[in-house]
């Protein structure tokens, strides 16, 4: 793979075989090369969210086959995480520089177990680029700190990310809090993550399941549109 690509300049290649070449490079981890390639889209005039979805999260989606086959495992996943993100990381002053006014808060989290951040880290730098307000608990999140960060920010919205299986009944736990405290009906919950469904999203008691980060951003938007017409109407 290392003597083919030294032969390869991505300046070279059209926007299709760059593109292709990107996934190969995320798939191998290479880092600087995710950058070029990047850079190089953005040179080319495409949209940052067309570099993001069309590059970067269909390269992902591809380890994610040979992970899950076991063509790939987990010291390679992660070299090809740390290119996605190092691409993200280009992406992100550029996604949020629509100057859109502040729509609401978020406080979003990867839950207990869970060290998956990359879609997370997506949805947030959407949700920013939208106009929101996010504050980004990480990873790993037991109940406590979603109730912690519930209380000091005093967001509209709630979200929590799950990849896991074995994980994502954890967002229950986090609900079943909220309804103990009585404070269930404060918070708009959005949850997501690649295991997850409409039909659990209901069945834990979240307000909506997002597939995908600009979905999630959709339906933020328009929970914080029903809320100002209610206090409107109210008002
Ligand atoms: Co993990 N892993 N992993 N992994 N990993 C998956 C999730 C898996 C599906 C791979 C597979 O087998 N095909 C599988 C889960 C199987 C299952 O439970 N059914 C798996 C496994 C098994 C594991 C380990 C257990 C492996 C092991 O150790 N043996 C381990 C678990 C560690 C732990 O968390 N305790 C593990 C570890 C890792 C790495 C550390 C190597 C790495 C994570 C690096 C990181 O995140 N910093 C990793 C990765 C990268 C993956 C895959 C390949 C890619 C995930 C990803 O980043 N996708 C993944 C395979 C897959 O999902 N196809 C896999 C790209 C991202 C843009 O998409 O995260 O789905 P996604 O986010 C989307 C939507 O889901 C949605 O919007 C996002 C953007 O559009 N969304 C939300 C997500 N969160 C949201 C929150 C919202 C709204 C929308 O709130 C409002």
């Amino acid at each position: 793979m290392a003597d083919e690509q030294d032969d390869i300049v991505l300046s070279e290649l059209d926007d299709d075989e760059l593109v292709l070449q990107m996934h190969d490079d995320l798939y191998d981890g290479l880092r600087e090369e995710i950058e070029e390639g990047v850079n190089i889209l953005l040179g080319r005039g495409w949209q940052p969210y067309d570099v993001l979805t069309k590059a970067l999260v269909e390269g992902m989606r591809i380890v994610g086959i040979d992970f899950r086959d076991g063509i790939l495992f987990v010291p390679e996943v992660l070299l090809a995480a740390n290119a996605m993100k190092a691409g993200m990381a280009i992406l992100k002053p550029l996604l949020a520089e629509t100057g859109a006014p502040q729509l609401g808060k978020m406080v979003i989290g990867t839950v207990k177990g869970d060290i998956h951040d990359i879609g997370k880290n997506l949805v947030s730098m959407m949700m920013e680029g939208a106009g929101f307000d996010v504050i980004d608990l990480g990873i790993n999140n037991p109940v406590e700190n979603y109730l912690e960060a519930i209380n000091n920010e005093q967001p509209d919205i709630l979200g929590m990310s799950a990849l896991l299986t074995t994980t994502m009944p954890y967002m229950k736990v986090v609900i079943d809090a909220l309804k103990e405290k009585g404070i269930r009906d404060d918070y708009v919950v959005l949850v997501g993550g690649a295991p997850l469904n409409e039909e659990f999203g209901k069945a834990i008691g979240a307000d909506a399941y997002c597939r995908d980060a600009a979905v999630a951003v959709e339906t933020a938007k328009s929970y914080m549109d029903r809320k100002h017409n209610k206090l409107a109407a109210g008002a």
